[in-house]
Formats: structure tokens, C-alpha cells, sequence
């Protein structure tokens, strides 16, 4: 009994020491630290309710749940990246010619010669191959046809070609337009001369020349449209418009002019520029 006494006074101290404030072991005189003695009473009533607790901690994470229902069709997404690079295509058309370049740069200069003599010659070789172009273009253009007499006759300025093919006035007239003339048009006394020349030495009687009065009767004027004023060679009695119908003009084997009927047919002169052949 002394024995359990002494023990229970024992851990009452200690108990006593564990509820003082640290510090206190070492300051044991103290008033703030005197040692009391406490024993325990008895039982009291039980209290009121406390409040409600704090909510508890979420609960742990439920099992799967089932597979639910297919959701709406999601957007449009972005558009992709580029494909890969496409095999070489088929070799292309040749293309069309490129502009004319520049002119290139000037030669080396020529070697120093006495050159006049040398000059003159080339100039005169030039003037050659232009009146031979000219003249060539000419056979070309006026010669094709084998009704075609050979030789023409020429003044400084023209160029005449007897066609020895029947035909009426405006017929003659567009047969030597085609060939890039038109029928002879004698406007004075030299040319009248040539082309009677020309004609009787060919042994023709009488030509179409390019003269008429188709647009106003006895208002004669030469194919060119240009009137027969200053110059004529009217043969005696003439133009005399025969049966009211002689509208066109032939030149007979002398020279002179007749008026005649523009329907019959006959052969015919034609007349070129030098310059437009
Ligand atoms: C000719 O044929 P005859 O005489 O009716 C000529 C006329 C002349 C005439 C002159 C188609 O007519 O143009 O004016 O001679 N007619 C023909 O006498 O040549
Ligand atoms: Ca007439
Ligand atoms: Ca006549």
C-alpha cells in the first residue's frame, strides 16, 4: 500500500512536470512554476451536440462506366500539307521566236586605199542591179501569160506590152491591171508615136488603148480618169460615136484614134510605171 502510494505521487509529479512550460525544470522556486498537486474528478455530464463537422474527404474514383453513344461529327480540320513532288511532265512545244536583238558592235575599221575609182564602179553596179530588179519584176509580174508579145517598148518613165489576146474593152483593161498596169494612155505626140511604132512593127491593125466616154458622152478621158485635154490624135471624122454607141478607143496601125463599140474585141496595149513595177 506505501508502495503504490509513493509510486502514485511519483507519476503525479511527472505529470505535474510534463503539463509545465518549458523552461520550468530549470526554474523550479518560481511562483509560475510551483509544483500543485491535481487529481482527477469525477465524470461530468455529457455535453451538447457539437456542430456539424467539416465535409469529409472526396471519395475514391468510381468504376468505368459503360460505353456511351457516338458523339456528333467533329469539324472541318486544317487543310494538309503539300504532296510530294509530281513526276517530270512531257517536253513542251518549241516556243515562238524571240524579239530581233541589238545590232552588234561596229567592225574594225577597213584598210586605207584609194577608193574613188573603186566607189564610182559600185555605185554604178548598184544603180544597175536596181534597174535589173526592177525590170526582172517586171517580166515576172507582166510575162506570164505566152499571149505575151516578146520585147516591150519603154520611155524614160513607162513601159508599154503589146497582149495579142482578143478581148473586150473592160476585160482588156483588168488583164493589164493584173499584170500591174493599165492600158496604154498616149498623152502626147512621143508616146502616141512609140505605141504606133510598136504596134505596126507587131503587124496589128488596131489596139484598145485606155481611152473613153463610158461616163459622159464625148467627155473622153484616159483610164487614169485624167480628161484628153492638151493632146489628142483624133483620126478625121472622129469620135463620131457610130450607131450611138462608141464609148471606147482603139488606136490603128498609124497612129490615129477611132472610137469604137466597147463590146467587140480586139487586141490590147498596156502601160506600166517604171517605178511601181
Ligand atoms: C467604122 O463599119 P462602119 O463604117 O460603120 C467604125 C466606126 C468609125 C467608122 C468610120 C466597129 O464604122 O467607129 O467611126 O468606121 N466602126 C468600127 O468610117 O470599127
Ligand atoms: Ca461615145
Ligand atoms: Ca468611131
Amino acid at each position: 500500500m506505501k508502495l503504490d502510494l509513493a509510486l502514485s505521487g511519483t507519476l503525479i509529479s511527472l505529470a505535474v512536470l510534463v503539463l509545465l512550460p518549458p523552461g520550468c525544470a530549470q526554474q523550479a522556486a518560481d511562483d509560475a512554476c510551483s509544483v500543485q498537486i491535481l487529481v482527477p474528478g469525477l465524470k461530468g455530464d455529457a455535453g451538447e451536440k457539437g456542430d456539424k463537422g467539416a465535409p469529409g474527404r472526396p471519395g475514391r474514383v468510381g468504376p468505368t462506366g459503360e460505353k456511351g453513344d457516338m458523339g456528333d461529327k467533329g469539324q472541318k480540320g486544317s487543310v494538309g500539307r503539300h504532296g510530294k513532288i509530281g513526276p517530270i511532265g512531257a517536253k513542251g512545244e518549241k516556243g515562238d521566236s524571240g524579239d530581233i536583238g541589238p545590232p552588234g558592235p561596229n567592225g574594225e575599221p577597213g584598210i586605207p586605199c584609194e577608193c574613188s575609182q573603186l566607189r564610182k564602179a559600185i555605185g554604178e553596179m548598184d544603180n544597175q542591179v536596181t534597174q535589173l530588179t526592177s525590170e526582172l519584176k517586171f517580166i515576172k509580174n507582166a510575162l506570164p501569160s505566152p499571149a505575151a508579145v516578146a520585147g516591150v517598148r519603154e520611155t524614160d518613165s513607162k513601159l508599154y506590152l503589146l497582149v495579142k489576146e482578143e478581148k473586150r474593152y473592160a476585160d482588156a483593161q483588168l488583164s493589164c491591171q493584173g499584170r500591174g498596169g493599165t492600158l496604154g494612155m498616149p498623152k502626147d505626140e512621143a508616146t502616141n508615136g512609140l505605141m504606133a511604132a510598136y504596134m505596126a512593127q507587131a503587124g496589128l491593125a488596131r489596139v484598145f488603148i485606155g481611152i473613153n466616154d463610158l461616163e459622159q458622152e464625148g467627155a473622153f478621158v484616159y483610164s487614169d480618169r485624167t480628161p484628153v485635154q492638151a493632146f489628142s490624135k483624133w483620126r478625121s471624122g472622129e469620135p463620131n460615136n457610130a450607131y450611138d454607141e462608141e464609148d471606147c478607143v482603139e488606136m490603128v496601125a498609124s497612129g490615129g484614134w477611132n472610137d469604137v463599140a466597147c463590146h467587140i474585141t480586139m487586141y490590147f496595149l498596156c502601160e506600166f510605171d517604171k517605178e511601181s513595177v
